[in-house]
């Protein structure tokens, strides 16, 4: 079995590097300037100057950031099944029944535990959005689930004063990060807490109209069409709510730890 690592680094070296600017700045500075680049300290695989411009894009964005700016949708005609790809930290089949999804909030003392009826009972949300991976290939894909945002008002999760309702509209107020990760925690993503409560960033239970398999994340997945498809977390085990900037398994390789587009 090759290890987490060698899977996640082969798969590195296929992908694009479109997501940011590695090329054209190397182009840009030329030689000289990739050596300086390559003799920088290093934050995860890319050279500081590189991580320092994401982190610019990323504070840029945020402070751009409208909720009411949707991706596009699609007729229905148009939804796939996308191919299944990346199967880091996803559950054995026996396992879905077992499967409770665990949240944790700096309120909290106990992790709260929830089961996929929870999730059903909020309002059922049909979209198709497109799923937009890095590599350079995106599909309409019809997703059934949840807002994150309807599961953070009912149960009270984002906002400091921990109350159940609306969520707040005030950054001030709410918890700065989310983090997700598979129940194993071998992948795991971290997220803004504005495009976490997106109306079109959904926990969904259906893909194309059918309950999620094993390899595209069964029993819960996140989909995110504000972003590229590597935060759409596949199979989710654990949710936390945090104010520390959490981990994010392609950010640890080089990637655009924000990944909007
Ligand atoms: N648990 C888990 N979630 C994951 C991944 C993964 O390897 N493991 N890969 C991500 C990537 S890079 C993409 S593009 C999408 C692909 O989703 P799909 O397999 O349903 O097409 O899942 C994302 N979520
Ligand atoms: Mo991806």
């Amino acid at each position: 079995m090759p290890s987490v690592d060698d899977v996640a680094v082969r798969e590195m070296r296929r992908l694009t590097r479109r997501s940011f600017a590695v090329g054209g700045i190397a182009a840009l500075a030329g030689v000289g300037g990739f050596w300086w680049l390559k003799t920088r300290d290093k934050e995860g695989d890319l050279p500081d100057p590189l991580r320092k411009m994401l982190e610019w894009n990323e504070r840029v964005s945020r402070a751009c950031f409208r909720p009411t700016r949707l991706a596009a949708t699609f007729p229905l005609s148009a939804a796939r099944m996308p191919r299944i790809n990346g199967l880091v930290g996803l559950l054995e089949k026996g396992d879905v029944n077992r499967w409770k999804l665990a949240v944790e909030t700096p309120l909290l003392k106990k992790a709260l535990a929830f089961d996929l009826d929870d999730i059903r009972a909020l309002p059922r949300i049909e979209l198709i959005t497109e799923l937009k991976c890095v590599e350079g290939w995106s599909v309409p894909v019809r997703w059934t689930g949840a807002r994150f945002m309807d599961f953070a008002a009912k149960f009270g999760l984002a906002s400091r004063d921990g109350r159940p309702g609306d969520v707040p509209q005030s950054a001030r107020e709410l918890f700065r990060y989310v983090s997700m990760s598979t129940p194993n925690q071998k992948y795991y993503v971290g997220l803004d807490v504005e495009s976490a409560l997106h109306p079109q960033t959904l926990l969904c239970y259906e893909m194309d109209g059918a309950p999620l398999t094993v390899r595209h994340g069964a029993p819960l997945r996140l989909t995110m069409p504000i972003k590229y498809g590597y935060k759409s977390l596949k199979c989710i085990g654990k949710i936390r709510f945090t104010d520390e900037r959490p981990a994010d398994f392609w950010a640890k390789y080089g990637y655009d730890w924000y990944a909007g587009h």
